[in-house]
């Protein structure tokens, strides 16, 4: 027992120390002796019997794999990778007796043969983007002590590049960190991390995925291994920006902007692009740890209605099952759920459930009859567990070297977890979803999937369990982190084969890069407190530049005692997240929208109101990141990047390109400092204006978040709702915001918003221009693009100008074609109700 104390205190310095260790010791790759072309790059033959691929991909995108004193493999497999055939893009090689270099359109990647260092510069100003700082190595020697007891599961490798003296980072996926990752350091290793604060690392989440920015120009980096990985920032020493990987292969993938928006979309191309969830998934939501039973659930609901506040799902979290068995519903609690779901449903309210990896270890009480019934979800599973069952018949469940099934202990006790890298296994999981949708479920929620094992959080009891990974038989050093991956992916495939004409919607806590293709994310538990809700900005614009658009916070914070103060501002950034949810741990208060008071509940009202309104500004702004990959949620940075100023802002937001928030986020605060980048900006409250390129000092009550229109653009919203589909879209409001040249312009983006037709070309985009003229403004409607023909609506169109009470207002049938009118007549109009109207000045 003392001896295994010492194992641990001795492993866990070495973990403790290991970022911190010097990578400039460990064996570098050999210099090059020769190499050979093909048509897909070239492939440098080391001296120490290394190779290097050099691949080109598309001519923003070239690819860096490394085999340290052996040959490539000639096995290539990724979990997070979605696209592997890249072809037919033309590049040259050209050499001198001192480099090689590889060239595109737009990336020179120059090769110098000894020692090996790899340039990235731009083709054609040839400005260096990105250069090694010493050539790739690998631990020989085994200097840097691993974290895992096998060691031969792998030796580190790592990659150094030199710090730029203005260069600035961002990415890493889910961090509880600042935006700008400068002398930052960071590990990634799933983690179930529960009441974490600013600094704590890693929490849940692994996306290897970096972006730098240095004086405008950017370029991406994404270290595509999913073993316990590190990057250092500078933080180490003022020279390098390093990154490696306990085992795995030195395996990157570097993209060449320079424009951020650029990378993000080429991102999404080589790990997939996110599917667009259906739209109500925009909607609000409500959780807690747990509600049941169902009578709870329905006054949750009735509450909701009745205090008029909106509300499109619920979420069931692990109290609906029978002892925690997933697939399983305890019919004590949750009588009929199907009835359940469609008398919630009448109320224009889904059900979304929890699934926990962890399927209660349970061999069959002796003699207990096998289920055969077509619904076992609703069988008595004491005696017999239909999944574990089916799941050991079939050999799915994970087992350790040795043969025996790995056992952890999560909630419903003793434990197996399913091999997701097997494909039968995948398959499997996501066909059991049939419990769930034969109920009216309408989604669901994947916890746990670090995995979390209350018996070790730290992964090491897990070190010999076996993964299939395609014949690789690899250990969790490697398939830890890309194991919610491969869960969602089971779970959005099965939701896709068992309801077709339905969009998954998914909801994940931990992840792999790649995960967007499935899933969407919350950022687990997190506290409630003002510290916890300022991370929230860095954290979701961080996970957006990680290639993650679909992102939120639970609304209030998870963990202790909130206030009425908090909710409100919480809601004030949780209002314009792609996920709005709120939720509270078991024991933790009630922080429903009106468990604090009427006060607070009109105000957190206005803004879930006007939610919904924006539904047609969000759902386009969506729809844009499903196609390009750029976030909805996003920095001013990405907007903005030729302005220094906002390479550390993260105390404001912008939702697409045209809305800018500025939140407050510390108690009793009640006016701020907000940048405005340039151009010309417009109050969304008060329709007064200011001019960018510098801060100004705005007020911020209680009922008010500072919220800036950009002038130039054009924003849509529809009636207000109480949850979509409550009403029908009769009528689309354009509020034009002019530039200081009086143009503005915009795109509404509308599709069925369930099915997926929309990748069938069946959506309809609608661009609208809008100059000003001698009488007033002419608008220019093009013809619509695509094959959705929404129900007859009127669009109908308002220009804000500088002075808010001379606005020009006209409305007019949705044409369906082209057309130019102009607006020349002058009203005012009723001003928009603001929260004040209701809330009052406190
Ligand atoms: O060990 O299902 O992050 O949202 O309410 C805690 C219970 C397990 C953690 C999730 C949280 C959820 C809770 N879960």
């Amino acid at each position: 027992m003392k001896r295994l104390n010492l194992v641990i205190v001795f492993a866990f310095a070495a973990v403790a120390n290991l970022a911190a260790q010097d990578i400039t010791h460990l064996e570098k790759i050999g210099s090059v002796v020769s190499f050979s072309q093909s048509d897909r790059g070239v492939v440098l033959n080391c001296a120490d019997d290394s190779q290097v691929l050099i691949a080109v991909l598309a001519p923003d995108l070239v690819r860096v794999r490394a085999s340290f004193t052996k040959p490539l493999p000639t096995t290539d497999h990724s979990w997070a990778i979605a696209k592997s055939n890249w072809s037919g893009v033309p590049f040259t090689v050209s050499e001198t007796s001192t480099e090689i270099t590889v060239a595109t359109s737009e990336l020179e990647v120059v090769i110098h043969r000894s020692p090996l260092l790899i340039d990235f510069r731009d083709a054609r100003s040839h400005e260096l983007l990105n250069a090694d700082e010493q050539p790739m190595a690998y631990d020989a020697k085994g200097l840097l002590s691993t974290t895992m007891f096998d060691p031969k599961a792998g030796m580190f490798v790592a990659a150094s590049k030199k710090l730029r003296f203005d260069e600035h980072f961002y990415g890493l996926g889910e961090k509880a960190a600042r935006l700008d990752k400068r002398r930052g350091k960071f590990v990634n290793w799933n983690s179930d991390t529960p009441g974490y604060t600013e600094g704590r690392d890693p929490i849940y989440q692994t996306i290897p995925f970096y972006i730098g920015l240095q004086r405008g120009v950017a370029y991406g980096m994404f270290f595509d291994n999913s073993y316990r990985s590190y990057f250092d920032f500078g933080h180490s020493s003022q020279q390098r920006a390093w990154f490696g990987a306990e085992g795995g292969e030195m395996n990157y993938y570097f993209f060449h902007g320079p424009s951020i928006k650029k990378i993000l979309g080429r991102y999404a191309d080589l790990t997939g692009h996110m599917p667009l969830p259906p739209l109500w998934a925009l909607g609000n939501q409500q959780s807690r740890w747990s509600y049941y039973p169902d009578a709870m659930v329905e006054e949750v609901v009735r509450q909701y209605r009745e205090r008029d506040l909106p509300l499109d799902v619920v979420h069931l979290d692990i109290d609906y099952m029978q002892a925690y068995r997933v697939f399983t519903f305890d019919t004590s609690r949750f009588a009929n759920p199907k009835a359940l779901a469609e008398k919630l449903g009448r109320q224009g309210v889904k059900l979304v459930t929890i699934v926990d990896p962890g399927i209660k270890h349970q061999p069959p009480a002796e003699g207990a009859p096998e289920h055969r019934s077509a619904n076992p979800e609703l069988e008595p599973q004491a005696k017999r567990y239909y999944v574990f069952d089916q799941g050991l018949a079939k050999n799915y469940f994970q087992r350790r070297k040795s043969g025996a099934l790995f056992i952890p202990s999560v909630w419903p006790g003793e434990s197996v977890f399913v091999d997701y890298t097997l494909p039968d296994a995948r398959r499997w999981w996501g066909d059991l979803h049939r419990a769930y949708l034969d109920n009216g479920i309408a989604g669901i929620w994947n916890d746990m999937n670090e995995p979390s094992d209350f018996i070790d959080q730290t992964g090491k009891n897990q070190m010999d369990v076996v993964s299939n990974d395609e014949g690789e038989q690899s250990t969790h050093a490697k398939n830890r982190n890309v194991f919610a991956l491969l869960m969602a992916r089971a779970t959005y495939e099965g939701l896709e084969r068992l309801r077709p004409d339905k969009r998954p919607y998914v909801i994940t806590r931990a992840a792999y890069a790649g995960i967007q293709r499935y899933s969407t994310m919350w950022t687990g538990d997190t506290n409630s407190t003002w510290e916890a809700l300022a991370l929230n900005i860095p954290m979701f614009t961080t996970l957006g530049l990680s290639g993650e658009p679909f992102v939120g916070s639970d609304i209030g914070g998870f963990i202790g005692r909130g206030n009425g103060e908090l909710l409100v501002r919480s809601y004030q950034i949780g209002f314009l997240a792609p996920f709005c949810r709120n939720h509270k741990e078991l024991s933790g208060y009630d922080q429903e929208p009106w468990r604090f008071g009427k006060f607070y509940e009109d105000i957190i009202r206005k803004y879930l109101k006007l939610r919904y309104e924006l539904l047609p500004f969000l759902y386009t702004t969506l729809e844009e990141a499903h196609r390009t990959g750029v976030p909805l949620f996003r920095p001013l940075l990405l907007n903005y990047q030729d302005d220094p100023d906002t390479y550390n802002l993260d105390d404001q937001f912008m939702v697409g390109n045209d809305l800018m928030v500025a939140p407050i986020l510390k108690p009793d605060v009640r006016s701020r400092f907000v940048y405005f980048p340039k151009g010309i900006w417009y109050d969304y409250w008060t329709g007064g204006s200011y001019v960018g390129g510098t801060s100004h000092w705005i007020e911020a009550d209680l009922y008010k978040v500072p919220m800036f229109v950009r002038g130039g653009s054009i924003i849509p919203t529809g009636p207000e709702m109480n949850y979509v589909g409550e009403k029908p879209v009769s009528s689309i409001m354009f509020s034009i915001y002019p530039d200081e040249n009086g143009s503005a312009t915009t795109t509404l983006y509308e599709d069925d918003g369930q099915s997926p037709e929309y990748r069938r070309g069946v959506f309809r985009r609608t661009t609208i221009n809008v100059e000003r003229s001698r009488r007033g403004y002419i608008v220019n409607l093009s013809r619509p693009v695509g094959t959705f023909q929404p129900a007859q609506r009127s669009f109908r169109f308002q220009i804000k100008t500088h002075d808010p009470f001379n606005r020009m207002v006209t409305s007019f049938a949705d044409p369906g074609v082209a057309r130019t009118f102009e607006i020349t007549e002058i009203k005012p109009i009723r001003t928009r109700r603001t929260p004040k109207a209701i809330g009052g000045n406190r």
